[in-house]
């Protein structure tokens, strides 16, 4: 059965991912393409189930926010918005904020309401880029499905398959950055394209990304959500359960000072390293791990540290290019 009220989504077998390699020596693959009226039932079949990225094309050609939106606009707005926030690169609203200016797809309405996805507070991100600002390689922790909509300006978009992971500094979602360039692509599966005004990209759980601000001022706003399940037995998938299975270990230690040291690594990390979890229950996959993978996993991030320390002014002299949130006055 599939797709009753829409509140199924992962029900279905998810097709095994399909790609059509242009050059059979590399895993680089063309995204998929679609139009912004594709139903709910389509959009679960061929992208949401089987977690395969793709464009929506035109979603948002005529929303008045691509003409309204720039960063002094929106910080009067945000000023006057009980939930805004500032992140650490973004923006947090509701998803009664600004809905004078854009319109929901309607798929991305039922996913975000299905019962088969976790309930969450906050649903939105905003982000207002300057042109050359690099989101460098990451995914996407708490198995957060993402829809990345290009409000004003363009992005160029690297997508890498779960299957084909990148190294991450220890226990966290973000790439080791060693200036590899386009060489960390190498017997990768992936995908790279722009987003246009007015385009949305579907980032699947756990997909790595890198995103480059090609345009002028770019503004992105981002729905997001976490499926209650998922079929997905990817290598990315495999090492995220892990390190939530090792930090509930942790975090939950019958002896005080690993509670403690654990806790505290949680509250000082910078955001992508953290790995609390805010839903009810971890999410469901066909994959469950034994003591021997959990040590592994241990014993693998713990020998990442050396590349760490070799690369750890990478991180330094990266933040600084990094646009930054403006701090929100509330009038
Ligand atoms: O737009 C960017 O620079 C980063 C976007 C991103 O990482 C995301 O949407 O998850
Ligand atoms: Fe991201």
């Amino acid at each position: 059965m599939r797709h009753i009220d829409g509140q199924t989504f992962n029900q279905a077998r998810p097709q095994p991912f399909m790609l059509s390699p242009q050059d059979q020596d590399n895993g680089f693959f063309d995204v998929a393409r679609v139009s912004s009226d594709i139903s709910f039932a389509d959009f679960c079949d061929s992208y949401l189930t089987p977690e395969v990225p793709v464009v929506i094309e035109g979603a948002g050609k005529n929303w008045p926010a691509r003409e309204r939106w720039n960063e002094e606009y929106l910080h009067k707005k945000l000023a006057k918005e009980a939930s805004a926030s500032a992140a650490s690169l973004w923006y947090w609203l509701n998803r009664e904020a600004l809905v004078e200016d854009y319109t929901t797809p309607p798929f991305i309405n039922q996913c975000l309401d299905s019962t088969a996805a976790f309930p969450r507070k906050k649903h939105l991100r905003l982000w207002i880029n300057k042109k050359g600002n690099v989101s460098r390689w990451h995914y996407d922790s708490t198995f957060i499905n993402v829809f990345n909509a290009q409000i004003t300006g363009t992005k160029d978009w690297i997508l890498v398959s779960p299957d084909t992971p990148i190294d991450c500094y220890p226990f966290t979602t973000f790439s080791i950055i060693d200036d590899r360039g386009d060489a960390i692509l190498k017997d990768k599966i992936y995908t790279r394209f722009t987003l246009n005004e007015g385009d949305i990209v579907y980032i699947p759980p756990v997909w790595f990304h890198q995103v480059t601000a090609s345009g002028d001022e770019s503004i992105n706003l981002n729905w997001l959500f976490t499926k209650k399940e998922t079929t997905a037995t990817s290598a990315t998938l495999k090492r995220e359960v892990e390190r939530y299975i090792i930090n509930d270990y942790l975090t939950k230690h019958r002896f005080k000072v690993i509670r403690h040291l654990a806790n505290q690594f949680n509250k000082y990390a910078p955001a992508y390293a953290k790995i609390s979890w805010h839903y009810s229950e971890l999410i469901k996959t066909p994959y469950t791990t034994t003591r021997t993978d959990l040590l592994k996993r241990f014993a693998t991030e713990v020998l990442l540290l050396g590349k760490t320390l070799r690369y750890v002014n990478n991180i330094k002299s990266y933040t600084k290019t990094l646009s930054k949130p403006r701090k929100i006055t509330k009038i």
